[in-house]
């Protein structure tokens, strides 16, 4: 076998025989921490792109390589690669003790799968044919058995992915999202998990935007793989201490969440499709009959000119800007809904300038390429360009000039009604055409990424966007949400690890239609939604056309007054909610968090679906199943105080809790200082000037000097919530503790004194 090695400080290239073509095989020390593992095809001046990288991590790691007959060992600081001659690559880490190693495989993805289910996911448009589903690349790693997997986005199924195998292809699947084995992709590819056994957490990220495969034990027990159908193989081996420390580091190179407008964190009310200015307003005045705090309505696809994006309906939406200043005065924003496809339709401002242009897809002839979306024939704009996305950010000031204060991102898998986009479509770029095959599982993140930048430039103030498909590293530019969801018991249950799985897979403000989206609602069901969901960061109520009405006050009085005591909850905790996005914005950290990310080697929580933590402090365990009023919940080692009642319970053990339809099991960590709201409407700035810090010791005392647990302290984030002042300096950092020695307890410093707007009151209670 013919075997070439070639090695630099920080990298290692090796031919053989075995890569296709003239290929050769780089090994990359990222950092010393990340090493990328990828093919470079043998063409000169090739240059690999990716999507999600925009930056590489300024200090690059370094090899320390030796070799010998049978491999060669590159070794930095953290981790150490034997990469045989085969190519077969094992990692050990610093203990010398095995973290992952490559095995011998020859079987294809195909292989797997039944005829039947061949011709199931082409009639349902997951596959053009069979021939996609040959691997270039395949790699193949072993199991010890002790490991669980986490991440992929927003895949159905369970918090741990073990035993499942899942593609990466965008897809609106109308069916109800089950953990079907045979319901494998959906709206977003997240090509990034991480594999975690005792003492032992590492990520992998496949940075490759043509279909993929995983494989995490499903055909074989004794392994895992992952493969890729074109391109190059390129992934990034992510090594951490903890998990925690692995979506650090991938988030270091795919980026993270920015600070968002502190509103966005309030509560949104969506439907398909609020129709007039008239009932828009009632529905906001509805809001303060109730007594329903709200920050934002949604105008789905009707509020559309024939659903023309970047135009509004002169019958139904006369004028969108005198009804978005009037909802203003109240506190509350509009977010409307905007489509990719744009109507093939002459003297339509968006067709004529994407025409003249060249800005949309075409067919390897050069024709343009027409589907059928909601506005009919349609057009695709080729986000692939930087001057596309340019213009479309551009449009933006239409809906910024009408009052609009945030844009939702849907259709953008990209999904059609006249079948899937073929395969071969062009989507010109700013150096190549790429085909629709390469580009399909980034069309989202690049429709995203030019909404953000059109809002940005537009507006000067923090994009809010939403969107549906999206790629790893969208985290940088958009919120997602979990696309259409069903009024199911299943979707509720589903809801929390798939929000955990997003947090985990960098992703972490997302949020489900909450009460479901597609069939109808019940009372039961909506009032466990809103509490399962009472932290969720996206916080948003939404439902499909020709279903129950979905809104608070359409039930009855008892559930109205179980979703007003959640949505109050959740305002009641945004400050904290807001200082776990400073965090998320530096650390990538995600706000809701499975109870492993923080108890890492308590094997009873590895595998909990039904319970999550937000930040470290406050624990939630919903009742997500219908007609059950008592419910088992874990509670990790510690001290935790029953937020319901007051109690202090000793973790490490299970207890039943009881929880009749209007209690959520809440519980917050002993020694926990958390900063809120009082009651508040809505997040106008000037609703967010009074703080209430909120001090729960381990043992309750009504005196914090006789509490044990006095030494903890807090650090609250503050900004204007709207701009980017804050880059230049313009927050405070409050450090809170709690003195035995201090009439009330609190002791409040100023360790970062950059925004003037201090706070006009902050009060201390102990609970
Ligand atoms: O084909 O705009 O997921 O939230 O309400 C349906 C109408 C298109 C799908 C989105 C849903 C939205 C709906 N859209």
């Amino acid at each position: 076998m013919k075997f070439k090695v070639k090695h630099q400080n920080s990298s290692v290239t090796i031919k053989n025989d075995k890569l296709p073509g003239n290929s050769s095989l780089h090994i990359d020390a990222i950092t010393d921490n990340i090493i990328r593992i990828h093919t470079v095809p043998g063409i000169e001046d090739y240059k690999s792109h990716s999507f999600a990288i925009e930056n590489m991590p300024e200090t690059p790691g370094s090899f320390n390589i030796s070799s010998n007959k049978h491999a060669i060992t590159a070794a930095t600081n953290c981790v150490t690669l034997k990469i045989k001659k085969s190519l077969q690559i094992d990692i050990y880490n610093k203990k010398g003790s095995l973290v992952c190693s490559d095995i011998e495989d020859n079987t294809n993805i195909a292989d797997n799968l039944s005829e039947e289910e061949i011709t199931q996911l082409i009639q349902e448009g997951h596959i053009a044919d069979t021939s996609d589903m040959q691997f270039k690349y395949k790699i193949t790693k072993k199991l010890t058995g002790n490991e669980v997997f986490y991440g992929l986005g927003d895949k159905t199924g369970f918090l741990d992915k073990k035993g499942y195998n899942y593609i990466m292809w965008n897809s609106d699947n109308p069916d109800p999202h089950v953990e079907n084995p045979t319901f494998r992709a959906l709206y977003k590819s997240v090509p990034f998990f991480i594999v975690h056994r005792p003492n032992c957490t590492y990520g992998i990220f496949l940075d490759n935007t043509y279909k993929s495969y995983f494989d995490f034990g499903c055909s074989d027990a004794g392994s895992y793989s992952f493969a890729v159908t074109d391109g190059e193989l390129d992934y990034y081996f992510i090594y951490g201490q903890s998990i925690k420390e692995v979506i650090r580091n991938y988030t270091s190179l795919t980026g993270r969440s920015p600070l968002p407008q502190l509103w966005t964190l309030g509560y949104h009310q969506s439907r398909w499709s609020y129709s007039s200015a008239n009932e828009v307003t009632e529905l906001a005045d509805s809001f303060k009959k109730y007594n329903i705090p709200c920050d934002a309505i949604h105008l789905d696809i009707d509020y559309m000119d024939k659903y023309k994006v970047f135009t509004s309906s002169s019958g139904r939406f006369p004028s969108l800007n005198s009804l978005s200043n009037k909802l203003l005065q109240d506190g509350i924003k509009l977010v409307s809904i905007i489509d990719p496809g744009v109507k093939a339709e002459d003297g339509y401002y968006m067709y004529d300038e994407g025409i003249n242009n060249n800005y949309f897809a075409t067919t390897e002839d050069g024709e343009i390429y027409h589907n059928a979306v909601w506005p009919g024939d349609s057009v695709f704009p080729a986000f692939t360009s930087s001057q596309v996305r340019q213009w479309w950010g551009e449009k933006t000031n239409f809906l910024i000039n009408n009052g609009i204060a945030g844009i939702w991102n849907d259709m953008n898998e990209p999904a059609s009604f006249n079948g899937p986009l073929p395969d071969n479509i062009i989507f010109p770029g700013d150096n190549k055409n790429y085909t629709h095959k390469e580009i399909h599982n980034v069309y989202g993140h690049l429709m995203a990424e030019a909404t953000y930048n059109g809002l940005k430039e537009n507006s000067h103030k923090r994009p809010f966007v939403i969107t549906r498909a999206c790629y790893s590293g969208s985290q940088k530019y958009t919120t997602v949400w979990t696309g259409d969801n069903q009024s199911i018991w299943a979707h509720l249950k589903l809801a929390i690890p798939q929000m955990l799985n997003l947090g985990m897979s960098g992703l972490p403000f997302c949020g489900v239609d909450i009460g479901g989206f597609g069939s109808n609602t019940t009372p039961e069901l909506l009032s466990r939604w809103i509490e399962a969901c009472c932290f969720s960061p996206l916080f948003r109520n939404h439902s499909a056309k020709m279903t129950r009405r979905q809104e608070p006050w359409t039930f009855n009085k008892s559930t109205l007054d179980i979703y007003r005591k959640y949505v109050k909850l959740h305002y009641k905790f945004i400050p904290y909610l807001y200082d776990l996005c400073y965090e998320e914005s530096l650390t990538g950290i995600p706000m809701l968090r499975p109870l492993v990310m923080e108890y890492e080697n308590d094997k009873n929580v590895q595998t909990c679906n039904d319970e999550y933590l937000v930040g470290n402090s406050i624990l939630v365990a919903p009742v997500t199943s219908p007609g059950v009023s008592v419910r088992s919940v874990y509670l990790p080692k510690g001290i935790w105080v029953d937020y319901n009642s007051g109690k202090r319970i000793k973790g490490g053990r299970y207890i039943l809790y009881h929880a009749p339809l209007d209690v959520c099991p809440i519980f917050i960590k002993g020694g926990s200082i958390l900063p809120t709201y009082p009651d508040i409407p809505n997040l106008d700035m000037k609703n967010t000037r009074r703080l209430v810090i909120e001090f729960y010791p381990s043992e309750y005392s009504q005196d914090p000097s006789q509490c044990t647990n006095n030494s903890c302290y807090y650090m609250h984030y503050q900004d204007n919530g709207t701009d980017f002042k804050y880059q230049t300096g313009e927050y405070n950092l409050y450090k809170f503790s709690f003195s035995p020695n201090r009439p009330g307890g609190l002791k409040t410093e100023l360790t970062r004194n950059g925004y003037k707007e201090k706070y006009k009151s902050i009060s201390a209670v102990t609970r």
